[in-house]
């Protein structure tokens, strides 16, 4: 138990793990099942290219996300590019800064220009009013992202999309077995992205998916991520090679026979950070809504420097030398790298606000209750004694 800031491992007290706590570490899975799939592949000779188990993952994504079409890709970002291309996107595309920078880069890579537009202030999700501003000649498509796997207010955007006659498609990665409205994400808007990476709630080492309920989308889609064939008119973009292989395959239907037990341990997680952090002064733990489903996969606090004397960034410091990695997603939002700095001058106020003030803290199947309480140790004493804490690192640094 830390009890004063002499303890904080950054002033010289015993970090509160021997080992390092991650955000993202990957979900138990059964190895046994892993291995046999894997097995299966092997004795069959059949690796990747649409393979069975790919197949049977496309199945159960489906099901899941309740739509009719579902296509594994070998990672989100790749499938963010094959919606560009399927879609035919020329020119601007809107989307929110305050996302992993695949979601612009996956667009950009494709040649056209992301234009980013503010976010709510409280859930940190996409302002449907700001994206109609936004609308302009040169707009082709508008992507949500389902941020924390807080679903986008889906239905504003919808209708902004359906006003002005464009394809609205959603970057669903922190999304899967998420709902809004009580309606499965997967199924809003023309499309929507899920990731499979190692450090999401389903993991296939890497991997991606689209679903839609557009059954010739799909059907181009599966022909433009192998590298076009079967498309009889062809297209501009000729095609690419984003396909899953069946070790992937493999991997992601394991993880996603866990689905439920990763999510209830996530669930659970969660309660007990806001058991620990709900009510501490300053800080806010980012919440769910309690008519709704989600997968509780990331954990976000936000802490209001003004009201405790101490940044994010400090915040994160402490807890790096308590051995917990915790992450700033997403900072700094996308419209402050490169190459988006220099090619416009947005101002964003809420999203700059948001991506300074928030961290995401571990969760997980390999994080235990006593874990979550040694975190919240350390960060509602660096919280409650803010102000003395950021002095002690200047001066010590000086
Ligand atoms: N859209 C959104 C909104 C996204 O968040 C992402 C990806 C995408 C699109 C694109 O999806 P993919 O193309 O990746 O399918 C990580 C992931 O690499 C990335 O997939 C994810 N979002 C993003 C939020 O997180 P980093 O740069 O934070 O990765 P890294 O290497 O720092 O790892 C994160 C943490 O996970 C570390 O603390 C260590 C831990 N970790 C990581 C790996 C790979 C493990 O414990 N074990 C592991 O095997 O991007």
């Amino acid at each position: 138990m830390k009890r004063d800031i002499g303890d904080l491992a950054l002033f010289g007290g015993r970090p509160a793990f021997l080992n390092p706590l991650y955000v993202g570490s990957p979900n138990q899975i059964d190895r046994t099942r892993l291995f046999d799939r894997l097995n299966w592949a092997l004795d069959n000779n059949w690796l990747s290219n649409g393979g069975p188990i790919a197949l049977e993952f496309e199945g159960r994504i489906a099901e899941l996300a309740g739509v009719r079409n579902c296509v594994s890709t070998c990672n989100a970002t790749v499938a963010l590019q094959l919606l560009c291309q399927a879609a035919e996107l020329r020119g601007e595309v809107i989307m929110p800064s305050l996302t992993f920078v695949a979601t612009a880069h996956a667009v950009r890579w494709v040649g056209l220009d992301p234009v980013f537009v503010d976010v709510d202030p409280r859930t940190g999700q996409l302002d449907p009013a700001l994206v109609a501003e936004a609308i302009g000649p040169a707009t082709s498509a508008i992507i949500g992202v389902h941020l924390w796997g807080r679903p986008s207010p889906v239905d504003a955007l919808e209708k902004v999309a359906a006003d002005h006659g464009l394809p609205l498609f959603f970057d669903a990665a922190h999304a899967v077995g998420c709902t809004s409205g009580g309606r499965s994400v997967g199924g809003f808007g023309s499309a929507e992205v899920f990731s499979f990476h190692a450090t999401k709630v389903v993991n296939g080492f890497e991997g991606g998916a689209i679903v839609t309920n557009d059954d010739a989308f799909a059907q181009r889609l599966r022909a433009l991520h192998n590298f076009g064939t079967g498309l009889v008119a062809g297209s501009p973009s000729g095609g690419t090679n984003g396909k899953m292989n069946e070790a992937s395959a493999a991997m992601a239907l394991t993880s996603l026979d866990a689905f439920e037990c990763s999510v209830a341990r996530n669930r659970d997680n969660f309660t007990h950070y806001e058991e620990e952090l709900g009510t501490v002064p300053g800080l806010r733990v980012v919440p769910h809504d309690p008519g709704e489903t989600y997968n509780y996969q990331y954990v976000i606090v936000e802490i209001d420097q003004a009201a405790t004397g101490i940044g994010r960034d400090l915040v994160i410091e402490l807890l790096r030398a308590e051995n917990v990695v915790a992450k700033p997603y997403f900072s700094p939002p996308c419209h402050e790298l490169e190459p988006y700095r220099s090619r416009g001058d947005f101002r964003l106020p809420h999203t700059e606000r948001l991506a300074a003030s928030v961290l995401a803290l571990p969760t997980g199947t390999s994080v235990s209750r006593e874990s979550i309480r040694r975190v919240c140790d350390v960060v509602r004493l660096a919280v409650s004694r803010g102000a003395d804490v950021t002095f002690r690192q200047q001066h010590t640094k000086g």
